[in-house]
């Protein structure tokens, strides 16, 4: 049989078979959206696709409530399914929000096994967002994220439960007016100790950010997706079993606040 140090390194791998086992109807999604104070239905892949006509909404549609794990795939920025030849898409609506106001994202039962970070990008549409897609152009900007605080709590399950599934994001005080998609995802950890291993669970709303700010980050900080996540890229390789007491490096670039 096993002698006890080859158990221990297989212990993380014993307890991600048991967490994926035990969560498979457990991943998820925002089903909602409230921008200032009005809300708008997210999108539903268990409903919308029996609806005729498909429903519109301010989120790009996403396939399932699964993960995209290959960090590589144009999945990682608006969610998808390629290898299953399922691509996500503009819809035809865009919501409205003034600069400084919150965005709240509302998602779904998230199984405490998943923990992880909660991380938001914006991306500004160089023409009608309603047709945009950015493709691997570095067009992204992160404005909020939340990894793993000094107490040992995770942003997409301790904190997340303690709000009611709801994550609240402001808007920039002083960013420029325009069309916007917010990128919001979900990195769940509990596979990270390989790569690849980390799911990402990522959403897009299409926004028209009205106010009068003028402010922009600098074209050469701006990162893509893919291309902002890779195997060597902190925070994506990384064993939540291991050293609880470990620090938390939250991937990607840092929190744009020339807009605040
Ligand atoms: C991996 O991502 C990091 C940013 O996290 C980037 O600096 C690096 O160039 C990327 N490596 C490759 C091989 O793309
Ligand atoms: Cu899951």
């Amino acid at each position: 049989m096993f002698g006890l140090n080859a158990l221990k390194t297989l212990i993380p791998a014993i307890i991600a078979i048991i967490s994926v086992a035990s969560t498979v109807d457990a991943h998820g999604y925002s089903q909602e959206v409230i921008l200032g104070t009005v809300k708008h239905t997210g999108s539903l892949p268990y409903q919308d696709p029996y609806m005729s006509p498909y429903p519109d909404r301010i989120i790009r549609k996403i396939p399932s409530n699964g993960p995209v794990e290959d960090p590589s795939l144009i999945d990682v920025q608006c969610n998808g399914y390629a290898a299953a030849g399922w691509k996500t898409a503009p819809s035809s609506i865009v919501g409205k929000i003034k600069a400084g106001d919150t965005i709240k994202f509302h998602w779904t039962d998230w199984a405490d096994s998943h923990k992880g970070p909660i991380i938001t990008y914006m991306a500004r549409a160089p023409s009608d967002i309603t047709k945009w897609e950015p493709g691997t152009a570095p067009v992204w900007f992160k404005i909020d994220h939340s990894g793993k605080s000094a107490d040992g709590k995770w942003a997409a399950t301790d904190k997340l439960y303690e709000t009611n599934h709801i994550y609240t994001v402001r808007i920039p005080p002083k960013l420029q007016a325009g069309q916007y998609l917010i990128r919001h995802e979900i990195i769940a950890l509990h596979g990270a100790f390989n790569f690849p291993g980390a799911q990402f669970y990522p959403g897009c709303v299409q926004v028209q950010v009205e106010g009068t700010g003028t402010a922009f980050p600098s074209k050469s900080s701006l990162v893509s997706f893919p291309g902002a996540y890779n195997a060597s890229t902190p925070g994506i390789l990384f064993d939540i079993y291991s050293d609880q007491s470990l620090a938390y490096p939250i991937p990607g670039p840092p929190v744009w606040t020339g807009g605040n």
